[in-house]
């Protein structure tokens, strides 16, 4: 039976301007375009199977359309973050709020900083980006959160780029798509990977709903090579948010419903 599945957005802020950069000099994001775009990326989300449930706008929060790094969905539990970026430390409240009617909630907390576009889920293994959002402090809660409840937890240098997930994200039960450029294949033993093509680089971001991948259309030779393994992908415009240095996975929490969950 197919499960029902839920994708968390938040509307692009009014002063998205205003964003964090790490890599990318700053460059205008056309706010209307960038609405339209995240309109198409939820349309994109429903097409492939999702409800969408979208918080409300928050106009002082420039990143706050970057609802992935502000929690962690699992099927038992929902990991709150602390972001690394201090100007992104509120958005996490609302998200909490939501969460808890649909998981028990735990908060990663200080010294710990945490972004979720670092955490790699690929079934019960879980990839802890070591980047410059994410500390050693963070990996310790995650563990004593996740261990007892049989994930394991493994931490992996990333280099040249934002989040762990720019440079690599599940695409199947055993599958990465991966940018070797940026994170080292090695950490991923077991793994059937997919290298990203070297034109590229950050291609390797994409989102996988069910059994569909959703891909920005910048990327059309990775999007070949992943159909070429026979994936179904559904490409999105994402070109104003990406001068946010925002892709794919960034924009939406998706998780199944637990049907027996009730709130506490
Ligand atoms: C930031 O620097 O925090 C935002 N401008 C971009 C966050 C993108 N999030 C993600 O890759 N998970």
């Amino acid at each position: 039976m197919r499960q029902s599945l839920v994708a968390v957005t938040r509307p692009v802020s009014a002063s998205i301007n205003e964003c964090e950069l790490t890599h990318l000099d700053r460059e205008p994001i056309d706010l209307e375009r960038a609405r339209q775009q995240h309109a198409a990326y939820e349309r994109a989300l429903e097409d492939a199977g999702c409800a969408i449930v979208r918080l409300e706008e928050a106009a002082d929060l420039p990143d706050s359309v970057f609802v992935e790094d502000t929690a962690i969905v699992f099927d038992e539990v929902a990991i709150v973050t602390r972001p690394g970026a201090e100007t992104r430390r509120p958005e996490t409240h609302p998200v909490a709020e939501l969460l808890r009617g649909y998981r028990a909630v735990r908060r990663i907390e200080t010294p710990a900083t945490l972004d979720g576009g670092d955490v790699l889920v690929a079934g019960r293994m879980v990839f802890i980006g070591q980047s410059r959002r994410t500390n050693d402090d963070a990996a310790a809660q995650i563990r004593s959160t996740l261990e007892p409840l049989a994930y394991e937890i493994h931490m992996v240098p990333v280099t040249g780029c934002l989040h762990l997930k720019s440079a690599a994200t599940a695409i199947g039960e055993n599958r990465l798509l991966i940018n070797p450029a940026w994170v080292e294949p090695d950490a991923f033993p077991g793994f059937d990977l997919i290298e990203t093509h070297p034109l590229e680089p950050s291609a390797a971001n994409v989102l996988r709903v069910d059994r569909q991948l959703i891909c920005a259309d910048r990327f059309p030779r990775t999007r070949e090579r992943l159909e070429r393994e026979g994936f179904v992908v559904q490409s999105v415009d994402l070109s104003e948010l990406a001068k946010a240095e925002g892709a794919v996975t960034c924009c939406s929490l998706v998780f199944p419903i637990q049907p027996n969950f009730t709130k506490r």
